[in-house]
């Protein structure tokens, strides 16, 4: 059995920081799984271009809120605790976060963690004026 803290990821490998968001690795392909888990914080007020080519990702709220914006029709779809949505589609979309969300995540096939932001497919776009919260 794997058990992992995120208190305990935090400042190792496992943990990766952004401009616009910090994400935990829980269970990376290494694990052997077959899927990855990342606990992920969007920081507030920025928003980020997210492309995965190669993967399916499920995203679940635990804290915090914003939206994700599908390109290019540009349906909008809040976020805010509860609520899921999967890239089942590979969308390229925008995420919006309004105040820190904090998101659990899952890939197919897992990340190995090794994967950099342009491989990974996501592109950060700073926010003017990032909002307290
Ligand atoms: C929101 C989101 O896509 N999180 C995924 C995790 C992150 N890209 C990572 O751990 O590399």
């Amino acid at each position: 059995m794997i058990v992992r803290k995120v208190s305990d990821i935090v400042g190792t490998a496992r943990e990766i920081v952004t401009p616009n968001w910090a994400s935990r690795r829980l269970l990376l392909k290494r694990d052997g799984m077959g899927f990855s888990m990342h606990e992920t914080t969007i920081f507030a007020g920025t928003e980020t271009c997210i492309w995965y080519r190669n993967h399916l990702e499920a995203v679940f709220c635990v804290e915090g809120s914003g939206e994700v914006e599908v390109l290019p029709a540009g349906q909008v779809h809040r976020i805010e605790p509860g609520v899921m949505y999967a890239l089942d589609r590979h969308d390229h979309h925008y995420l919006r976060a309004h105040t820190n969300m904090r998101l659990v995540c899952v890939f197919n096939p897992p990340l190995t963690g090794r994967e950099v932001h342009d491989a990974d497919g996501t592109y950060p776009i700073m926010a003017e004026e990032p909002v307290a919260g």
